[in-house]
């Protein structure tokens, strides 16, 4: 390893270890969920997809399946030349629809999936070599807003920016307005964006999303304790905690949480963080919306509503705004 990774590699787990210690030092204790995603948990995650109380991912594909046309055509009918970007790209599985179909018309564009996961792209990247040969595709691992000032000041391509998957749901009211904001401060006027959210519906189907029966989200919140034992030297006892899942219809916010099951001491590095039994962590949130608190978020930051396309059972919404 080469002394400038082996640097950036310690600043990073220097910064992870930085920022549990804080988060665990908080009166209400809290981890942040950009540490989530490791090998592990890409791996749970895409268990969480494909299961069957996770309704998320079938109805977003429901849409990019069925609408495909509606929404190349969406896409293609402001120009030609452009360059599409994704952020969160995941494993792509959504996406490849509409790459598939912009490539049968003949489209001239440039596919830059941008994900924090390195992992995740890898295993992206073969699926886009295997399933379609003839793609132009960048792989970016890093910082969602970095990756993507890099890619505008590169090309004067008009932009389509993909962020799907209600990623927008894991940011607090507040952070998505600021993040919608950024975004189209960083994009020019025209430019597009394409999001997915996931639409408030009945409590009890949401709250069966997040407590699945077969336990996934649960091991995909505690591999989180794994991953500080295993990189910064914790011993959080696993068998200690549990994940437990709210979520309120009144707000739209669906969050998790481990709680501890007793008293108990852990140490992380030299550090120690005391946990009093049904104390709880807080995880995550995954944000539900109503179709009128996504054209709020639209307008609030500077971006016009195109089209929003439902799936069939009308759970899901990909949202398609233009930069003012
Ligand atoms: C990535 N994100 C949109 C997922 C969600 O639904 O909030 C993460 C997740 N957490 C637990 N299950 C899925």
């Amino acid at each position: 390893m080469s002394l400038l990774l082996e640097q950036l590699v310690l600043t990073q787990s220097q910064l992870f270890l930085k920022d549990v210690i804080e988060g665990l030092r908080l009166d209400q204790k809290e981890l942040s969920s950009k540490y989530f995603y490791d090998a592990e948990r890409d791996l749970l995650f895409q268990q969480i997809m494909a299961s069957e109380d996770y309704y998320l991912t079938r109805c977003e594909e429901d849409i990019f399946r069925n609408k495909t046309s509606e929404l190349t055509l969406a896409i293609t009918n402001r120009g030609t030349l452009f360059d599409l970007i994704e952020l969160g790209a995941g494993d792509g599985s959504k996406t490849l629809f509409l790459l598939k179909e912009l490539i049968d018309q003949g489209e001239d564009f440039d596919f830059f999936p941008i994900d924090i996961s390195k992992n995740i792209l890898e295993i992206l990247g073969q699926n886009l070599q295997e399933s379609l040969p003839e793609l132009s595709f960048h792989l970016t691992e890093g910082d969602y807003f970095e990756a993507l000032r890099e890619i505008v000041t590169a090309s004067h391509k008009r932009k389509v920016v993909l962020f799907l998957g209600s990623n927008i749901g894991n940011m607090s009211p507040g952070e998505s307005l600021e993040f919608c904001r950024h975004l189209s401060d960083l994009l020019s006027p025209g430019d597009l964006v394409i999001m997915g959210f996931d639409l408030r519906k009945n409590p009890a189907t949401i709250l069966r999303a997040y407590s699945d029966r077969e336990g996934i989200t649960s091991k995909f919140n505690l591999n989180l304790l794994r991953r500080i034992n295993r990189e910064l030297g914790g011993d959080f006892n696993l068998s200690q905690f549990e994940h437990y899942q709210s979520y309120d219809p009144i707000s739209g916010a669906c969050k998790s949480y481990l709680v501890s099951l007793s008293d108990q001491k852990v140490t992380i590095g030299d550090q120690i963080i005391l946990f009093k039994e049904n104390e709880p962590i807080y995880m995550e949130v995954s944000q539900k919306f109503s179709p009128e608190e996504i054209d709020a978020l639209a307008v609030n930051s500077s971006f016009s509503v195109i089209a929003n396309w439902y799936d069939s059972k009308k759970w899901f919404v990909d949202a398609i705004w233009e930069v003012q």
